[in-house]
């Protein structure tokens, strides 16, 4: 039984500590993205995932962060990491249509 104590004692050290990055979720659903806007931290992660039954793509041609995710289908998702404060305006190459915004805060 005492073996147990010092793993539980681990896990709630773990908890108490400040996140370091989070990861975000935006959907790809009925030709838009499921947020216009998302507002995150300096090196945090988000995570776009196809809903739709048809290919989407995902990139970015800001200064502050250039990716292109490329293109994928239903139930695919790609992440990327946003490592500067700023505006960055996100598209889908295949639907011109679809623009969101990523707020990246210090
Ligand atoms: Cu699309």
């Amino acid at each position: 039984m005492k073996k147990f104590v010092l793993p539980i004692a681990s896990i709630l050290l773990i908890n108490t500590l400040p996140a370091v990055a989070a990861e975000h979720e935006v959907g790809q659903k009925n030709k838009a993205f499921t947020a216009k806007e998302l507002r995150i931290k300096v090196g945090d992660s988000v995570k776009f995932t196809n809903q739709d039954p048809f290919f989407h793509n995902v990139y970015s041609l800001s200064d502050l962060k250039t990716f292109d995710l490329g293109s994928y289908p239903k139930g695919e998702f790609r992440s990327v990491v946003f490592d500067k404060a700023g505006k960055i305006p996100v598209e889908c190459a295949i639907h011109p249509n679809m623009y969101m915004d990523i707020i990246v805060e210090k």
